[in-house]
């Protein structure tokens, strides 16, 4: 989640509405030995976001960063083999990407061991590209709502991706230029001030208008023999809007494009920024990845968005990662919390309790032939000492949790951790 939830949070007073004393406080990280062919893939909504371009270039030039320092403590301690962030800001020479490695990654943090990753990747996002039109509607043509996704500048909450493995670049696809209209049945927003239907967006605009908030990226892992297909993304948080939803549905859509992308059939109309059309071919691994800001019966994702992918035949959702130390702050924080639906110990996202509570928004989805060896959320209780990296608001890292899924890939050896 991005923007002003964050701010909200303020009012996040520790009303505790229920004991926490049942709880225990479990391992942070799994602690079974894994076989060898495990392969650890998570997904971190790190807030490593910043106010102006080349401030994150500014903020990672040096060691010294706190709010970086426990972010890479929390990677160090999950040690995933393949790690999607989210909330990265781009630049094109990938400087951040580089500095957050060899300032962070690669130092040791209050005992976590240093982490390397010789493989990693990231690309173009359509926050804060100006779309030269008045996408919101407010008159006035500019700023970070007309962009093409929210932003103030270009790149701002971009993605990157980790990897121990390497990476097919010759065969990555992107689609931050796949046009929504160009899905078929788009949900596309409707003005409910005028007859017409599905006119939030004028022809002129929607002939522009990127699906893609930031991008999704496939991204061909080579594991041993093997290939998976991580499958990133950062779908639109479904609020910020009015009643014509424009980024419920926007949601909505961006979510459906990876489940029909990996559907056999259902993808013969999506193309990449190269031209290629196509879905995920039938039989081929894929995990996908990121904060879908969508949880399943909570807060304001149109309903059945996350479902498209949880509830899909080729997506492995026989272990959800969770954690106690989610359980422990749905009963801290109270509000919104105590009405939801979905069980807190899947929780992810720690928003406002005032609205709309915490949420399961970041999901790690393997495919159906990946067995799933453990899971889990980096989210300690707070009797854990590790709680320190996780906190509470205004947060030490992230208004997010790490998510990670440990699958069995058949023919892979694990690297070293
Ligand atoms: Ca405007
Ligand atoms: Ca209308
Ligand atoms: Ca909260």
């Amino acid at each position: 989640m991005t923007r002003t939830r964050r701010i909200w949070l303020a009012c996040a007073a520790f009303a505790a509405a229920g004991t926490t004393a049942g709880l225990v406080s479990p391992p942070a990280v799994a602690s079974p030995s894994p076989p060898g062919n495990t392969v650890r893939f998570a997904t971190f909504n790190a807030s490593l976001n910043r106010n102006f371009a080349g401030q994150l270039v500014t903020d990672l030039s040096t060691p010294s960063n706190a709010q970086a320092a426990t972010v890479a403590e929390i990677i160090q301690r999950m040690r995933p083999d393949v790690l999607l962030i989210n909330e990265f800001d781009f630049d094109a020479a990938g400087t951040a990407l580089r500095l957050f490695q060899d300032n962070y990654l690669s130092v040791p943090h209050n005992g976590a061991a240093a982490i390397e990753y010789p493989h990693r990747f990231t690309a173009e996002s359509n926050t804060g590209i100006p779309s030269g039109f008045d996408l919101n509607n407010n008159g006035v043509i500019g700023g970070p709502d007309d962009a093409y996704g929210f932003g103030f500048f270009p790149g701002q909450f971009g993605m990157a991706v980790y990897s121990k493995y390497p990476i097919d670049t010759d065969d990555i696809r992107t689609f931050q230029h796949f046009l929504w209209k160009d899905m078929p049945g788009a949900r596309l927003p409707d003005d409910p001030a005028t007859a017409a239907p599905r006119d939030w967006y004028s022809p002129a605009e929607l002939a522009v208008f990127r699906l893609s908030s930031k991008s999704h990226w496939d991204l061909p892992i080579a594991i041993g023999k093997r290939t998976v297909h991580f499958l990133v993304s950062h779908p639109t948080p479904p609020v910020f809007d009015g009643p014509e939803d424009r980024n419920g549905t926007r949601n909505f859509d961006e979510i459906r494009l990876w489940a029909d992308y990996v559907t056999p059939g259902a993808g013969g109309y999506i193309y990449d920024d190269d031209g290629h059309v196509g879905g995920l071919p039938a039989g081929a691994h894929f995990v996908i990845a990121g904060d879908q800001n969508s949880d399943p019966l909570d807060g304001d994702s149109i309903p059945g968005a996350i479902q498209q992918l949880l509830d899909n035949p080729r997506v492995n959702t026989s272990h959800a990662p969770e954690s106690t130390g989610a359980v422990e702050a749905s009963l801290l924080q109270g509000g919104a919390n105590t009405t939801h639906r979905s069980d807190p110990r899947f929780d992810t996202a720690d928003f406002s309790d005032t609205s709309p509570g915490n949420l399961r928004a970041d999901y790690v989805l393997p495919d159906t032939g990946l067995r799933i060896w453990n899971s889990a959320v980096f989210w300690p209780v707070q009797a854990d000492p590790l709680s320190r990296l996780t906190g509470v608001f205004p947060f030490p890292s992230s208004d997010h949790r790490a998510v990670w899924v440990d699958v069995r890939v058949p023919g892979a050896s694990s690297p070293s951790r």
